[in-house]
């Protein structure tokens, strides 16, 4: 009896772990979904030449008189990003849209007469492309003399209700941990800013070091874990303190669904400077961000900064352009043989694989590829820990490549293979793995090709 009883309480131990095993919320997986996304960098510092300003900057500087928003979505949205996110307010604390709570803003810029507000243009440009639109607004403030008090938070917390009342559905807030050494010591109420978004933009994710819903992936050079969990352990975790190799990794054990956002620019700096524009990152380039961010189950937050005219400059445009194209034509034609669940591109259609136990997959007759993409149904959870993929050579199986996590999206890079057949190992997994989705793929040229 006693025994009986022990048994039925482990079992039920069991379901309740299973059950307990962190999945993403509704807006979080579809945030996952958007895998290439814009950040923008504007502000008194593309006139200023820096990188951070002190705050000290006059409002008069700020005079981009070209400014054209629907140019900057426009380039974002034929390269095919889904979000674009403006600094409403970096560091220096000038204030990109006309702020009741101060006089540090465009209403004293020449620009437009002090009338203009560069967060509703951007807003509105976003909405006419079928762009998201999110804010950054930074804690860290070196103009406002209430910085460093209390109430320093009602100040920062009237700015986010501006920005989440007054500018339409906002899908992300972005919450910067930066804080210079000598800054001023300052307690800031998170716990406050995100329940007012939670609030006022219930669908909107918030990316901080530390989450709540989004994390940082550890650094700014474009580069998620090898292996990339979307699981951490948040307790203890703060913004500006996180352990920056814990967070490009993630956490098989972690109770927290946080899944990486891979932040970089492409340009050395995140504001414009006139001496960068040689320096633009080239499409190939962009293309190794992505298989490092996507094709590692993170997101591409990747930065455009606009220039002192209001505009993005040509080189920029001309990377984005080449990088979607090179994608489009990498990706346009699944060679995997057409099958109901793994190749009708919808996370929600999946198979049920044991680990060590390899499904064999048939492609479209024998084929040259190089690339490979796995895709888990993350809606119930990241399982996956290791596995292997094999091709037939006619005669025997011979390995392509091991990799560790999958989550949302494994990429694979390897020299081209010729064969008819592949098979899928995985060789460990933390519970129950749902294969959503799996393609074989020949690269473009463009992408390989060496120069
Ligand atoms: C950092 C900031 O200090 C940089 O200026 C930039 O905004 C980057 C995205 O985040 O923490």
């Amino acid at each position: 009896m006693r025994l009986c009883i022990l048994i039925i309480s482990m079992l039920s131990l069991n379901v309740l772990i299973s059950y307990a095993q962190p999945k993403p919320t509704p807006r979080q997986l579809t945030w996952q979904q958007y895998e290439t996304t814009a950040f923008l960098h504007f502000t008194v510092n593309t006139f200023t030449d820096k990188e951070w300003g002190d705050g000290t900057e006059s409002p008069s500087i700020f005079n981009p008189t070209k400014l054209d928003t629907r140019q900057w979505v426009k380039a974002l949205k034929d390269a095919g990003f889904k979000m674009a996110i403006i600094t409403a307010k970096h560091h220096d604390g000038f204030c990109l849209w006309p702020s009741k709570m101060t006089e540090h803003s465009v209403k004293n810029s020449p620009w437009k007469n002090g009338k203009g507000d560069v967060v509703k243009e951007v807003a509105d440009a976003c909405r006419e492309f079928g762009l998201k639109f999110g804010v950054y607004l930074s804690p860290w403030d070196r103009h406002e003399p209430r910085y460093g008090t209390s109430s320093y938070n009602d100040y920062y917390k009237s700015q986010l209700r501006e920005l989440l009342t007054n500018y339409g559905p906002i899908s992300e807030v972005w919450f910067d941990g930066a804080k210079g050494e000598n800054a001023k010591d300052m307690t800031y109420d998170f716990a406050g800013y995100w329940a007012l978004v939670r609030q006022l933009q219930p669908n909107a994710v918030m990316f901080s070091d530390a989450g709540p819903d989004v994390r940082w992936v550890g650094n700014e050079a474009g580069n998620a874990g090898e292996t990339c969990w979307s699981t951490i352990n948040t307790d203890g975790l703060a913004p500006g303190k996180a352990d920056s190799k814990y967070l490009n990794r993630g956490d098989a054990a972690g109770k927290d669904w946080v899944p990486a956002e891979t932040d970089v620019s492409i340009r050395p700096g995140w504001f414009y400077h006139p001496t960068e524009d040689a320096k633009v990152r080239s499409a190939k380039n962009l293309v190794n961000l992505y298989y490092q961010s996507v094709g590692r189950n993170s997101l591409l937050l990747l930065n455009v900064p606009p220039n002192r005219e209001g505009l993005f400059s040509e080189p920029d445009i001309k990377s984005l352009q080449e990088f979607r194209s090179i994608l489009n034509e990498t990706f346009k034609t699944n060679l995997v043989a057409k099958q109901p669940k793994l190749t009708d591109k919808q996370l929600n259609t999946f198979v049920d694989v044991t680990a060590n136990q390899p499904i064999t997959i048939d492609l479209n007759g024998e084929q040259s590829f190089d690339r490979i993409s796995i895709q888990e149904n993350i809606a119930n959870g990241q399982r996956v820990a290791s596995g292997r993929v094999e091709y037939w050579d006619g005669t025997e199986w011979k390995p392509i490549q091991s990799f560790t996590t999958v989550g949302y999206k494994r990429l694979l890079r390897f020299p081209a293979v010729k064969s008819s057949r592949i098979r899928l190992f995985i060789t460990n997994a933390s519970g129950p793995v749902q294969l959503a989705e799996i393609g074989a793929y020949k690269a473009s040229a463009r992408e390989t090709e060496n120069n």
